[in-house]
């Protein structure tokens, strides 16, 4: 079946839900586990909707019916029908209990969904993964997120191959057989949807520690993996501990189980998964060393724990009533990571991070032929909506409900909202209702960002009218039409703004009809086309510093001053507003010098760095930040016609004119000082200097490129930790220096065993600018350690080459798309997951200049060509090309 055949593949619609005929009241599972074969035994308590007629339908794919018995009878071929993806029973009513065997092979299972084998058969171990639709891999059910039961689950398996057995709930005894196998039974009191179920086999280590939790329940905390990593779980470890305190604290909320499993596996299609009292990570997001995790990678899994954990309310004790409710958990649960990390770390930089992440990821998705609204209308593939707009524009939106209601007023909606719906699946409008009314506000209105697609475009204009003392800020909002979308209706934006003299003060605010006359910072709610703001009494011509925060998901447009932004980044208090100026700046900057060669914002930029550079207060994390342009992709969103080759020489020329401002000996001189301040360790300075001279170097490569070479040579020799040598090996590799093959080789060998380093060994190669990168590439497929059927080290090839390097990538005679068309269609056969999810980076491709316009349009059309597409990848090329 080629693509264009599979538009037949069923729509899911959201205004088709109905309410499930029937639900599952209790559910017994018994695993025979093997890696070739698996039997599992389920037995279910049916409840019948008595307003509905239906008869009971049970989803399975891919599974070998054995035996089937209803209400203590075998049953006849005739009374029941196993089709592809369904098994309909006759005679099912109220109460019966339906007894199904089936046989499943983990080790044939390529696609990491479902029931499958981790690493080797000699040594490997077994695990599932159930999100979205797993479970129907795994045996019979109404696998949807409305049907929640209880589980027992019983596990059996060989005892010396698979010494440990884990189920999601608290356990509930085990013991040894005859036969050499062992047996382990969990409970789960927890009703939950069979998205959380979740079983794991295999020789594992454990660290463990104990919890007690703020209402006094007794917890015992394990985090398990392969014996060779266990001593790098213990970072993990402390991070879940200081989650748990925190969500007890901002919360309130307690975990429930007696005992939280967490297991870390290198085989994973995503981050982690939040199953009940039983998580299961992608090693990337658990495992840490300082000898081979970076800084970032730390605050990564940090924040990743933390989800995972917090899903344990905002997710698992709250589900979400169907997949277009997803935001319903993920938006609210990356919101509650945000604000974790903000805590644990810095929340400027946070935010930073975070902002730069939505535009880098969300906002070219919203552009894009993928647009679709946080809670979309409709899908084929519930897979592929797991994407930045669920997560990140979802996040947004309940930062902007947080804003509006203050800490106090959220807490009070959480609360109810968390005890009205406590076991429940819910929706997106039960979270508006309860939050609302906590607070006795109608938050209807906001339903409309979830519904609506595109990142709304604010634009702003000021006035000052010096005889009335007045200052007039208009600002007028649209959103461009999206797939599907063509009218667009006004969104409430709260814009959180304040006014700056030309000193750099904050002026108190006289607003009409605002009730805190005199506050230096308001939130005005912009809800229509285009409405004004009327500021009184102000003596002269203001720099106003709208959207403070990155208040709504907006894109800003019409504030572009140079001098204006120039003032806010140098004066802002405010660590984000201060990079928002500066970005702004930088952006001008860009478009200045690629229209003009140059102009005033090139040199208000520079000139606004080069004094917080000669200052002594800024935080070197921060500096180091504002001392970065907007990145490559964010500068394509831009333009009608991007040219990724062209758009990475200005950039380079940008920051030239950045560093020779500086000065190539101020730059080594700042160098040096943070050189002599390295240490190993993590702490928020540390890491701070890494930021910095790692900036740095990269400056003076624009200048002076042996010398840098030179220096990266000594600092990957000297590194104390894997932060300065990935940062020392980058410039090597993207500065093609004569001692980058010796490093490479060097580390290569020095970590062959670390797949996780040696991920970053593939990834940092994609990074050298322009058409060689391609022939890098190509070598690397050939690499030994290569393989297709790995998540990780796909991502680490194809991802860091196609989203990291778009100059690589995007070659003017569409080799590379080419390339990576070939590769989805192979990797389409393993895993439609992670083919689907690298497709996307297709997606600019309307926007491409027209003759790598036309190369990516037939290397997708032909991909789209290809027989026996999965559902995954043919949604994602359809969309794409759809006109
Ligand atoms: N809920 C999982 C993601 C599942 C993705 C399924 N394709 C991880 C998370 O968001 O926490
Ligand atoms: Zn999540």
């Amino acid at each position: 079946m080629s693509a264009r055949d599979q538009l037949s593949a069923p729509t899911i619609r959201l205004s088709d839900y109905r309410a499930p005929a029937w639900r599952v009241e209790r559910v017994e599972l018994e695993f025979d586990l093997g890696i070739d074969v698996t039997e599992v035994s389920s037995r279910l308590f049916l409840r019948r909707d008595p307003a509905q007629i239906e008869p009971l339908r049970l989803d399975g794919e891919g599974l070998e019916l054995l035996s089937i018995v209803l209400d203590g009878q075998p049953l006849e071929p005739s009374r029941y029908r196993q089709s592809e993806a369904e098994l309909e029973v006759d005679g099912a009513r109220d109460g019966s209990v339906l007894e199904t065997r089936v046989r499943v092979r983990p080790a044939r299972n390529t696609a990491l969904e479902g029931l499958y084998l981790s690493g080797s058969r000699e040594t490997g171990f077994l695990l599932t993964q159930c999100e979205a639709e797993g479970f129907r891999h795994i045996t019979f059910l109404p696998d949807r997120p409305d049907v929640l039961a209880r589980y027992t689950v019983t596990l059996r398996a060989d005892k010396a191959r698979f010494p440990v057995l884990l189920a999601g709930g608290n356990p509930d005894g085990a013991g040894d057989m005859q036969d050499g196998r062992h047996w382990a039974r969990f409970v789960d009191p927890h009703p939950k949807p069979s998205y959380l179920f979740a079983a794991v086999a295999g020789r594992l280590e454990k660290i463990e520690r104990d919890y007690r939790t703020a209402d006094g329940r007794e917890v015992k905390l394990v985090i398990w993996s392969e014996a060779n990593v266990i001593d790098r779980c213990h970072y993990a470890m402390d991070a879940l501990e200081r989650s748990m305190r925190w969500d007890e604290q901002a919360y309130g909320r307690n975990y429930d189980l007696d005992v939280f499993h967490v297991v870390a596996t290198h085989d994973f299609n995503m981050g982690a998964m939040e199953n009940k009292g039983l998580n299961i990570f992608n090693a990337k997001y658990l495992l840490a060393d300082p000898d081979s995790t970076t800084d970032d990678e730390y605050r990564a899994v940090e924040a990743v724990v933390a989800h995972e954990y917090f899903h344990n309310w905002s997710g698992n004790r709250v589900t979400c009533r169907d997949w277009f409710q997803l935001s319903l958990k993920e938006g609210l649960t990356v919101f509650r990571e945000q604000q974790f990390s903000a805590d644990m770390n810095s929340l400027a930089l946070k935010r930073i991070e975070d902002v730069a992440l939505l535009r880098r990821a969300q906002f070219p998705e919203d552009a894009g032929p993928l647009a679709h609204p946080v809670r979309p209308a409709q899908y084929s593939e519930i897979n592929n909506f797991y994407t930045a707009t669920v997560y990140e524009k979802g996040s947004e939106l309940v930062r902007m409900l947080a804003g509006r209601l203050g800490e106090q007023g959220f807490r009070r909606g959480m609360d109810l909202y968390f005890e009205r719906n406590d076991g429940q699946a819910a929706t997106i409008e039960d979270f508006l209702g309860a939050v609302g009314e906590a607070n006795g506000v109608d938050l209807s209105p906001y339903l409309a960002w979830y519904a609506q697609a595109g990142t709304p475009r604010l634009r702003a204009s000021g006035r000052y009218d010096a005889m009335r003392r007045e200052y007039v800020l208009t600002l007028a909002q649209h959103t461009p039409p999206t797939p599907g979308q063509a009218d667009k209706r006004a969104l409430p934006i709260p814009v959180k703004l304040a006014l700056f003299a030309r000193d750099g003060r904050m002026l108190p605010l006289q607003v009409d009809g605002h009730p805190q006359a005199g506050a230096t910072e308001l939130v005005v709610v912009a809800d229509k086309a285009e409405q004004q703001i009327v500021f009184r009494e102000v003596d002269a011509a203001p720099v106003p510093s709208l959207l403070r925060g990155f208040s709504a998901p907006v894109i800003l447009e019409g504030m572009d001053s140079a001098a204006d932004l120039a003032l806010l980044l140098r004066h802002d208090a405010d660590g984000f507003n201060r990079w928002q100026a500066g970005q702004q700046l930088a952006t001008c900057a860009y478009e200045a010098l690629r229209e003009h060669g140059g102009g005033e914002a090139v040199e208000a930029w520079s000139e606004a760095l080069a004094g917080l550079f000669a200052e002594d207060g800024v935080d070197p994390a921060l500096l180091a930040e504002l001392m970065t342009p907007p990145g490559e992709v964010e500068l394509a969103e831009r333009e009608r016609e991007a040219n990724p080759e062209r758009i990475y020489a200005m950039r380079q020329q940008l920051q030239r004119r950045l560093a020779e401002r500086l000065g190539a000996e101020a730059i080594l001189a700042r160098y040096q000082s943070l050189v002599a301040a390295t240490s190993a360790q993590l702490d928020a300075v540390s890491q701070a200097q890494r930021r910095l001279k790692r900036r740095m170097l990269d400056l003076l490569c624009l200048l002076d490129v042996p010398r840098a070479q030179a220096l990266a040579a000594g600092q990957y020799e000297q590194a104390p930790g894997m932060t300065d040598r990935l940062a020392a090996l980058s410039v090597l590799v993207r500065t093609a220096a004569p001692q980058a093959a010796g490093a490479l080789a060097h580390f290569r060998q020095r970590y062959a065993d670390n797949p996780l380093a040696l991920d970053k060994w593939f990834s940092v190669q994609t990074q050298h600018p322009g058409e060689p990168a391609l022939a890098t590439v190509q070598a690397l497929e050939r690499d030994a350690a290569f393989t297709l059927k790995n998540p990780n080290r796909v991502n680490s090839l194809y991802g860091a080459w196609t989203r990291s390097n778009p100059s690589g990538f995007h070659r003017a005679d569409g080799a590379g798309y080419r390339l990576l068309a070939e590769r989805l269609a192979e990797l389409d056969a393993l895993n439609p997951q992670i083919a689907a999810r690298l497709a996307t980076v297709f997606n600019g491709w309307r926007r491409l200049e027209p003759v790598r316009r036309a190369r990516a349009r037939e290397a997708i059309a032909a991909l789209a060509e290809r027989e026996g597409l999965s559902r995954n990848l043919a949604e994602i090329v359809q969309s794409m090309l759809h006109e």
